[in-house]
């Protein structure tokens, strides 16, 4: 095993290529940065290839007869071959560009649901979503009378795969659920549930927001039918994400939104939609976002992806036992081995906004609260919780300060 490991990253090197994380935060302390599954920070070179299109290519895309507008187009098409290479779709066609994750899921479930749901059908969704893959699915089911199911957590935060065969039938015209949860970090068994999908004839979507930036992602040897991610937590801008469709799928899909692009011919009285991917990018698209994309992707393949998921694997270790070893923390969710990184955890008699107040106070940047994942925490018996997340720049150390900075906290409740 360990022979197959790729050379072990080294964040001290990486971190120079990142000029926020040597910013001071206000109380002086070093900024210590762990709320990366909310967003990531950015590499010069991402930031270099944005500021460079804005000063020498930038036009809009698709539209002009000029040398500007050629340059952009062809750094923007660059951008979606990167993206199909970066998760192995068979064409660039099949990567649509949105907004995010968030717009890529309400685009299936707009299109998609609308065109081809019918009343009690089903939608097979797990407790663990993100409100994303959630919501849009509530809104389709009021649309369009469909049913929603759910598959169980168990307590220890793994799902409840024995219950899969009684959720899927027929009935199930789509599976939909996260790689990566973003709360208690689960890597889903899609071994297991994408072949289970299948074998009933549903449609399977990966919401990859919180797996993509982590580890490689194949959609053909997963056979997703739609795979959706967003730009900013892999280091690239917000404002743009992916929608990957299989081409066939696509290709019998509405459109979404309507307007400039996304049309081949307009009367006053009907449009005939644009072939894909076009027909699925109304609108100037996010342009320079896209092509900070393309370099954050760049990035990422010259740190090496492999690399990345090792160096993550080993700071969650060490935050596991860290924090398991505070009396009065308890972590959520299952063994490392079962995880991305991502830590949840719950500081006993505190709330997670106090926790995460007094991180801050040290330098420390984490997430509390209920990280649009509600649900889950009521199955967790718990409204909120404090979330450390890791990506390829963070040092064993900082899992350090944040255990030191954990215990400090309580002591200070104490002596209130
Ligand atoms: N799905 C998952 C699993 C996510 O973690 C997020 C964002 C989304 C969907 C939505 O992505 P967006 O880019 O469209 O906003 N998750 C988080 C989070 O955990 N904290 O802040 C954002």
């Amino acid at each position: 095993m360990i022979a197959d490991a790729p050379p072990p990253l080294d964040p001290a090197a990486l971190r120079d290529d990142f000029p926020i994380l040597h910013a001071r935060t206000p109380s002086g302390a070093p900024l210590v940065y762990l709320d990366n599954a909310a967003t990531t920070q950015h590499p010069r070179q991402v930031i270099h290839a944005m500021v460079e299109v804005y000063e020498r290519h930038y036009a809009n895309v698709h539209r002009g007869i000029h040398w500007l507008s050629d340059q952009s187009t062809d750094l923007f098409e660059e951008a979606r071959r990167k993206v199909c290479r970066f998760i192995h779709a068979r064409d660039p066609e099949e990567i649509v560009f949105t907004r995010g994750t968030t717009e890529s899921i309400n685009l299936v479930a707009r299109s998609w649901g609308d065109a081809f749901l019918a009343p009690g059908d089903e939608v097979l969704l797990t407790e663990a979503e993100h409100h994303s893959n959630i919501v849009p699915w509530q809104q389709l089911a009021a649309r369009r009378g469909i049913v929603l199911r759910f598959l169980p957590l168990r307590d220890d935060g793994l799902l409840h795969l024995d219950a899969l065969p009684s959720l899927l039938s027929q009935r199930t015209r789509l599976v939909a659920l996260a790689a990566t949860t973003n709360v208690l970090g689960t890597t889903q068994p899609l071994r297991t549930i994408i072949p289970a999908a299948r074998a009933v004839g549903a449609r399977v979507l990966i919401d990859a927001a919180q797996s993509v930036p982590h580890t490689v992602t194949d959609v053909q040897a997963l056979d997703a039918d739609f795979l959706a991610f967003s730009g900013h937590k892999m280091l690239g801008p917000s404002g743009v994400g992916v929608l990957y469709g299989k081409r066939e799928i696509l290709e019998e899909m509405p459109p979404f939104m309507g307007g400039g692009s996304m049309i081949r011919r307009v009367r006053l009285e009907a449009f005939e939609p644009a072939d894909v991917p076009a027909r699925f990018e109304a609108g100037t698209p996010p342009i320079v976002p896209a092509i900070g994309l393309g370099a954050a992707i760049d990035y990422l393949e010259r740190v090496g992806l492999d690399a990345i998921a090792q160096h993550e694997r080993l700071l969650l270790q060490r935050a596991h036992a860290v924090l398991g070893a505070i009396p009065g923390v308890r972590v959520l969710g299952p063994a490392p081995e079962h995880k991305g990184g991502i830590v949840s955890f719950v500081v006993e008699r505190m709330h997670a906004h106090d926790v995460a107040h007094l991180l801050d106070r040290r330098g420390i940047a984490v997430r509390a609260g209920h990280h649009c994942a509600m649900p889950l925490h009521k199955r967790l018996g718990i409204t909120a919780s404090t979330r450390a997340s890791f990506y390829l720049y963070n040092t064993l150390e900082e899992v350090e300060q944040l255990g030191r900075a954990v215990e400090e906290a309580q002591r200070l409740l104490r002596r209130k």
